[in-house]
């Protein structure tokens, strides 16, 4: 499918999506979240594909949603089309991983497009906020509820209610993001954590994904016996065979899906 506000590319087994607004630092309208809620869909149903690459430009991952199509909008418009609902639903429907490579800005609805992804590597150059506050509203498409659980009620609430920027090494010590890498070396990088993820079995790959996130969604109680439960299931794979005799016969595995 064409494309005018993302790029995609599949090299090997890794999808890249980039975000492609030059002009407006990437803002996020609904032509773009729709595409992008389109070529995920697309690259989760692609066989090849087995990791995701969300990714934007040096200068700004996405700088938020965009002002010039929200500011004249009404309550009964925002209300009546669910503005960006079914959009970031979407997203996070998404079941293969999504890595987000993050350099320059990530703010507002950018920020939150980083944390709907399943973890985020940042470039040097990485600037995370949530400035709607400056705007007169407040996050909308998770913010709240995601930096909050991320990095805890004492910065998520610093950053909601100031609008100030968090640099790169600040987001990575306060688990924000999982590593920091020198800006020239973010795609590399991000390319080369694909690939790694891309050569295990996928079945375990969806079930890690699944487990994780059922984290932030369930009591601990429910979330380890589910853990149980899909460990367990594993054991009707045949890439669980493989990958436990690969290890007692000292070579690697060759998972098959299967
Ligand atoms: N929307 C639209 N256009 C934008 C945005 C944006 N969010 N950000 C930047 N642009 C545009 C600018 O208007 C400018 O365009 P033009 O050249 O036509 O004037 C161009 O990008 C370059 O921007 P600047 O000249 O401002 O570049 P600077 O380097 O001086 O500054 C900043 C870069 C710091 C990123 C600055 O542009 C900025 O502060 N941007 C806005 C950041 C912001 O407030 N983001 C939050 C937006 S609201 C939001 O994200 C809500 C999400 C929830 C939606 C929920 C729906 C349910």
């Amino acid at each position: 499918m064409a494309y005018e506000t993302i790029i995609v590319e599949v090299e090997d087994h890794v999808a890249t999506i980039k975000l492609n607004r030059p002009d407006a630092m990437n803002a996020l309208n609904s032509q773009l979240l729709r595409e992008l809620a389109s070529a995920l869909a697309e690259a989760d149903g692609n066989d090849k594909v087995r990791c995701i690459i969300l990714t934007g430009s040096a200068k700004a991952f996405a700088a938020g949603a965009d002002i010039k199509e929200m500011s004249e909008k009404t309550f009964v418009e925002m209300f009546l089309s669910d503005f960006f609902g079914t959009e970031s639903q979407a997203i996070s429907r998404t079941r293969k991983p999504i890595i987000a490579a993050v350099a320059g800005y990530a703010l507002g609805g950018g920020c939150e497009l980083a944390m709907m992804c399943d973890f985020i590597i940042a470039a040097d150059t990485a600037k995370f906020g949530q400035p709607e506050i400056n705007l007169g509203v407040l996050a909308g498409i998770g913010g709240t509820q995601r930096l909050t659980r991320l990095v805890g009620k004492a910065k998520s609430m610093d950053m909601h209610l100031t609008g100030r920027f968090m640099d790169a090494e600040e987001a990575e010590r306060s688990g924000l993001v999982s590593r920091v890498v020198p800006a020239k070396s973010l795609m590399d990088e991000a390319q080369a954590t694909a690939e790694k993820i891309a050569e295990k079995s996928l079945l375990s790959t969806l079930a890690v994904k699944e487990a994780v996130n059922r984290a932030y969604e369930t009591t601990l109680s429910e979330g380890l016996l589910f853990e149980r439960r899909l460990f367990h299931a594993m054991f009707a794979t045949e890439d669980q065979k493989e990958g436990m005799s690969a290890f007692l016969e000292k070579r690697s595995a060759q998972f098959r899906d299967k």
